[in-house]
């Protein structure tokens, strides 16, 4: 089963939970000027039809006593990790999707935390406590249906679609509830007498794809309670990069040499600071033509050493013969995983120890940079021009 967890009016509960003479009261946040709109309204200030992303001189009309409160990112950012900290504690496999929105995949939390139901429960209960904040929970065998029971009651929901109840419900879901299908879709969809996603279901996949693309294949899947999306940790899904256009097209070897060495430094810098090592290193080059060449590499052992990341993207640079002056070198890692994970270990060992005393020096590197600015200590050869 997967978990969806969103909090409720997420900036305006922080705001009513610190100022305890705005609770129950109809609030906003919202920028300061007079084009701002509405960031989110209060559940108390939605009963008057105000929602995210109104302007506020009409919400005003619509209520007269709406308190409005500048938003304070910073502040909702620290509460978006404590409550991330907090579903962390029941497993490493959440996958945080906005700044209060989260996925957790519960295979294999029955015997820790108890059902389904508990571990919501207890995740609500745990919030709640530590945050004074409440939040809404949709539990479902299908990561899409999870997203759309956390919705269903809110707030301070919790809503859970069995494995038994999951056709009968896909049978009767508007097709608007899905993620991703807009509001145009969906016109364009009841012309073809779609109006649920059990509707889907009428049209082979040739017709489907016909007239949606790829959207009609997927949406010929979830109708059939098939849903490939997996919960996806950082650490799995993300990869890292960074690429520069030049000012001037260049064919010069030495020239692009540098900027893959300080498009490593960059990566490289980035991976440490979150804690992570890459096991693919990748390049991105693109042509005054506007061709673009990517090549990659799988590396046997994980890295995160920039020199490490450069010698590599080297020599998948040495590989390609070029024919025309590049506009755009970039560099990317992925295959990231957690610098502690175990890994199987390298076959050569010396190669090892050589990263790893590069890996000493990127960290004496990233503490100079990090006390005193990033352009404070490069490699010489970034110098030379
Ligand atoms: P949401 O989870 O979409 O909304 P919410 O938490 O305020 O309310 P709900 O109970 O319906 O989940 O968004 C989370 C936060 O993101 C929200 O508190 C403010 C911010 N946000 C914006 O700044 N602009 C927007 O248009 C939306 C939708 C949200
Ligand atoms: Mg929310």
């Amino acid at each position: 089963m997967i978990l969806h967890m969103d909090m409720d009016a997420f900036f305006a509960s922080v705001e009513q939970r610190d100022h305890p003479t705005l609770k129950n009261k109809p609030v906003i946040i919202s920028g300061r000027s007079k084009r701002s709109v509405v960031s989110t309204a209060s559940y108390e200030a939605r009963k008057f039809g105000i929602h995210s992303a109104m302007p506020v001189f009409m919400a005003q009309r619509l209520c007269r006593d709406l308190v409005i409160i500048p938003g304070n990112m910073e502040k909702y950012r620290c509460e978006s990790g404590k409550i991330m900290k907090i579903l962390a504690g029941f497993s490493p496999f959440v996958e945080q999707t906005s700044i209060d929105e989260a996925y957790m995949d519960l295979r294999g939390l029955n015997r820790l935390f108890g059902s389904p139901e508990n571990i919501a429960a207890t995740i609500k209960k745990n919030i709640e406590e530590h945050l004074g904040l409440t939040c809404s929970i949709g539990i479902a065998p299908v990561k899409f249906l999870a997203k759309i029971a956390s919705d269903m009651n809110k707030p301070d929901g919790l809503t859970l679609i069995s494995e038994d109840r999951m056709m009968s419900f896909i049978e009767g879901l508007p097709i608007g509830k899905i993620s991703g299908i807009g509001k145009q879709a969906a016109k364009q969809m009841e012309t073809l007498q779609i109006k649920t996603l059990g509707d889907i279901r009428q049209y082979p996949l040739s017709v489907l794809t016909a007239k949606f693309g790829k959207a009609g294949a997927r949406l010929l899947e979830l109708s059939n309670g098939i849903d490939q999306s997996k919960v996806t940790p950082e650490h799995i899904r993300k990869s890292i990069s960074s690429e520069t256009t030049l000012e001037d097209d260049t064919i010069d070897f030495e020239d692009i040499k540098r900027i893959l060495l300080d498009r490593s430094q960059i990566v490289g810098a980035l991976l440490r600071k979150k804690g992570l090592v890459c096991k693919t290193i990748s390049i991105k080059i693109k042509l005054a033509d506007f061709s673009q060449i990517t090549r990659s590499r799988k590396l046997d052992t994980p890295v995160s050493s920039s020199s490490a990341i450069f010698n590599e993207a080297l020599d998948l640079f040495k590989k390609i013969r070029l024919t025309k002056k590049i506009r755009l070198a970039g560099v990317g890692v992925s295959g990231l995983q957690d610098k502690n994970m175990p890994s199987q270990m390298s076959l050569l060992p010396i190669e090892n120890t050589s990263k790893d005393q590069w890996e000493s020096v990127d960290t004496a590197v990233d503490c100079i940079s990090e006390k005193f600015g990033p352009h404070i200590i490069k490699k010489a050869s970034l110098n030379l021009k």
